[in-house]
């Protein structure tokens, strides 16, 4: 196991020499994310600022443009993913199409990311964050996003909460970094990720339950009140999973009246994160299927998600499965 402390550079440099036969391009690639969260979370950090100077549309004192922070993320991430040549392909929830970068024309990945999730939050100082899904090229199109959850390459998000942390499987474990911001550097505070194999919270938007398309799910959610479940529900994807795998229990967003299909994007929300909780032990599925062998037929297409400790998805399946 990594030692705690050591920087997330390293730790990608040192997960390389493990496989002789690595190019190092997937290293150059992580690299770029991190870059790009190191500035945007330097951004985060000023959020009242800027709305004090300024908001989106307007200049700010400095007769510089404010621009909405999840519209500056995605530029960052665009930029450096690009500049990085290590990628076919970019697909974000800002963009309605892929981009194909010309630095990138022989490059062996492409990435789908949400530049910052939980956007509404910003102006309430909570918790928003990044989440990425690399998979490799295979046609060399646009159809490369459409490869199932279980073959993603890599997957990660940053939080950007008390502190800024940079959680991050290639699918060998899951291990979590702390942005130290007097060095500028994420280093490993969490080696090793594992989700506990029950909890005591479950996070869901309960106001949405009149609208559940699923009956048996109300049925599921008094079950874990009458075992004694707590509540907790953020409203940002990133946090509330990275709750749910530190301290366990079960996070959903199930289809409704308004949402058929869910709120949460398959390919840069759901398959991510289902790749790291089931990295750390955990669970995913849309009530019938594991996220990870969902085959998108959409870039932007979305899916019912419950992830979280085995016990309680296992017990949600023996509800709406
Ligand atoms: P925003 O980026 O618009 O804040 O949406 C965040 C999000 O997609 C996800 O992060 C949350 O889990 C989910 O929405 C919360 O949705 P509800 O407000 O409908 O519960």
């Amino acid at each position: 196991m990594a030692k705690i402390g050591i920087d997330l550079n390293r730790f990608i440099l040192e997960e390389e020499r493990k496989y002789p036969e690595a190019t190092g391009s997937l290293s150059i690639a992580l690299m770029a994310i991190e870059s790009a969260a190191k500035i945007i979370a330097s951004h985060v950090r000023m959020a009242g600022l800027a709305d004090i100077l300024g908001q989106a549309g307007k200049v700010n004192v400095q007769g510089e443009e404010v621009q909405k922070l999840d519209e500056l993320s995605n530029e960052i991430l665009i930029r450096h993913l690009s500049d990085s040549g290590q990628f076919y392909a970019l697909a974000s929830e800002e963009l309605d199409e892929p981009i194909f970068p010309p630095q990138g024309v022989d490059a062996n990945y492409v990435i789908a990311f949400d530049p910052l999730d939980g956007s509404s939050n910003i102006d309430v100082n909570v918790s928003i964050g990044t989440i990425f899904s690399i998979h490799r090229r295979v046609t060399g199109t646009a159809d490369d996003f459409l490869q199932e959850g279980y073959k993603q390459v890599a997957a990660g998000y940053i939080i950007y909460g008390s502190s800024t942390m940079f959680v991050l499987t290639t699918g060998n474990g899951v291990n979590g970094f702390t942005l130290d911001p007097a060095v500028g550097m994420f280093l490993l505070s969490h080696p090793d990720m594992k989700i506990p194999e029950k909890g005591k919270i479950y996070s869901i938007n309960e106001a949405n339950a009149k609208k559940w398309t699923d009956p048996n799910l109300v049925k599921y959610i008094e079950t874990l009140k009458d075992e004694g479940y707590t509540t907790r529900y953020i409203g940002s994807m990133v946090a509330d999973v990275h709750r749910t795998l530190i301290k366990g229990g079960m996070f959903g967003y199930p289809a409704d009246r308004k949402n058929t299909s869910g709120k949460l994007r398959l390919l840069y929300e759901a398959a991510p994160m289902a790749f790291i909780i089931e990295q750390a032990g955990g669970k995913a599925t849309d009530g019938k299927t594991d996220i990870l062998q969902i085959k998108p037929t959409d870039i932007h297409q979305r899916t019912p998600v419950f992830l979280g400790s085995k016990k309680e998805i296992n017990q949600l399946l023996e509800f709406i499965g």
